[in-house]
């Protein structure tokens, strides 16, 4: 006899991460494919990626490079130890993953998320100033809106009421400072908002209120992603570095979306030119093929763990999966398709003529503004390769008319993704000007239609 438990057509084993189960399985939407920049789905139909996937995959799909090195990798050295032992390709890809980013960010740890990085970054952290003598500075700040992966520090620091409220007490000695979305005074407006620097300063009364002395780190994503690209205004960040400056906190930038081109240059701190003490990356780094990340970490740092005797450890954190083999090789064959197709800068304004294919954020940010206007539409932002619209919500019913936009979008043939009621775009950096104009007609179309 057949055995019925394994069938497609059973959607109810697989409890799926972040999405509303019952409405899924009731009208499911599988891809089964994809290439460059469309999805092809289970019914046939060509789906043009807005979102890079998830924020992650930067070069576009199948790309030729990546998926060659990781099939040969898998061939060649399947998996080895990642504890006291090693492999080249790991060495090679830390070497040139710090090559992109100034010294003194001189070196890297590998994790398999974005997740794994926050919190590999946090204990790196509150380590860091034990082994100083500073162990009293222990406390963790983040911000609201923040997100910063699920893991039980990701959630302790992140913002996001509806990631924390479910799980108990979290971490303790955590605080957080205000986010900077003020509509009120920035709608509408082209790459970095003009007014907000002030909200830097809410760091300096957080860190008065528990005393300087016991404040470890900071950590903020440089350009806040999944609750709805919220941009930082201008001066903000640079604030924000002067305070950690002069009371002894770690900046932490998470970079997870904003790494590897998504501003238009290969990560935010080179967009802001503000230099933190970490940087955790993950998606972009292995074009979403093989999970991956790395938390960037300044030589200062680095060095006060590399005392004692030589034969001890020196950092007692790790996964079994640091470094992997198969995303070692995919990393490697994505920093060279990313140098390349130039894609690391393909999303920076266009400084020449606009419309000449090159520096595609000038084109990105002229389409997506056309927007304004439409219905519900409370809100056009953009930077680099990300846009946002925000929906005007539906009274008593948050989020419906957003995700209603993104159901419509999907069956019109663009995956975009949603957020409260705002829908982000983030699409492979090596889209094309007809593929921006196809993204814009299509959210046109569907804008004008919604409840
Ligand atoms: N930090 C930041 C800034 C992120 O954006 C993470 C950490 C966690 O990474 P992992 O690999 O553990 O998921 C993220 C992830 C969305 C969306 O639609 C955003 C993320 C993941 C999934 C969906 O906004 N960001
Ligand atoms: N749980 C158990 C029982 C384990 O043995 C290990 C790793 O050895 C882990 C969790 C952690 O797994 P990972 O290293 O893949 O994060």
């Amino acid at each position: 006899m057949a055995d019925t438990r394994i069938s497609t057509n059973n959607l109810d084993s697989f409890w799926m991460p972040f999405t509303a189960n019952r409405q899924f399985k009731q009208e499911p939407r599988l891809l089964v494919s994809a290439k460059d920049m469309y999805y092809t789905t289970s019914d046939g139909r060509k789906v043009l990626d807005g979102t890079a996937g998830l924020w992650c995959v930067n070069a576009g799909h199948g790309r030729p490079k990546i998926v060659e090195a990781i099939a040969r990798q898998a061939g060649e050295l399947d998996y080895a130890p990642a504890f006291q032992m090693g492999h080249p390709k790991a060495f090679e890809l830390a070497s040139r993953l710090v090559s992109l980013l100034p010294s003194p960010m001189d070196h890297v740890f590998f994790t398999n998320s974005g997740s794994e990085a926050v919190e590999t970054a946090l204990k790196i952290a509150l380590a860091y100033h034990r082994v100083k003598g500073n162990g009293s500075k222990f406390r963790l700040i983040g911000r609201e809106r923040g997100y910063h992966g699920v893991n039980f520090g990701g959630i302790s620091v992140g913002g996001i009421v509806t990631n924390r409220k479910m799980f108990g007490t979290l971490l303790t000695g955590v605080d957080h400072i205000r986010h900077t979305h003020d509509l009120a005074r920035n709608a509408f407006t082209r790459g970095e908002p003009e007014y907000g620097e002030e909200l830097a300063d809410d760091l300096e009364r957080v860190v008065l209120l528990h005393d300087p002395s016991t404040v470890a780190a900071v950590i903020v994503e440089p350009v806040a992603g999944s609750t709805g690209v919220l941009i930082p205004p201008k001066g903000y960040l640079q604030k924000l570095r002067a305070i950690c400056d002069k009371h002894d906190i770690l900046l932490i930038f998470d970079e997870v979306i904003t790494g590897f081109g998504r501003l238009g240059t290969p990560f935010a701190t080179d967009y802001f030119g503000v230099m933190p003490d970490m940087i955790t990356t993950a998606k972009g780094i292995s074009n979403g093929t093989v999970p991956m990340g790395a938390v960037f970490v300044q030589s200062k740092i680095h060095d006060a763990f590399m005392t004692g005797p030589e034969h001890l450890i020196e950092f007692f954190h790790g996964y079994t999966y640091s470094a992997h083999p198969l995303a070692c090789a995919a990393a490697l064959a994505t920093l060279d398709t990313y140098a390349e197709e130039g894609l690391l800068t393909a999303g920076a304004m266009d400084k020449d003529e606009p419309g000449d294919g090159k520096g595609l954020g000038t084109y990105w940010q002229t389409a997506l503004h056309t927007l304004r206007g439409m219905p519900h539409v409370i809100d056009v932002r953009n930077i680099g390769l990300v846009g946002a619209i925000e929906l005007a919500p539906m009274p008593g019913e948050p989020t419906k008319r957003a995700f209603t936009a993104f159901l419509k979008a999907y069956e019109k043939g663009v995956l975009i993704r949603t957020t409260g009621d705002i829908i982000a775009l983030s699409p492979p950096l090596m889209l094309q000007e007809h593929h921006i104009d196809e993204i814009v007609a299509t959210l046109a179309m569907v804008l004008k239609d919604l409840p």
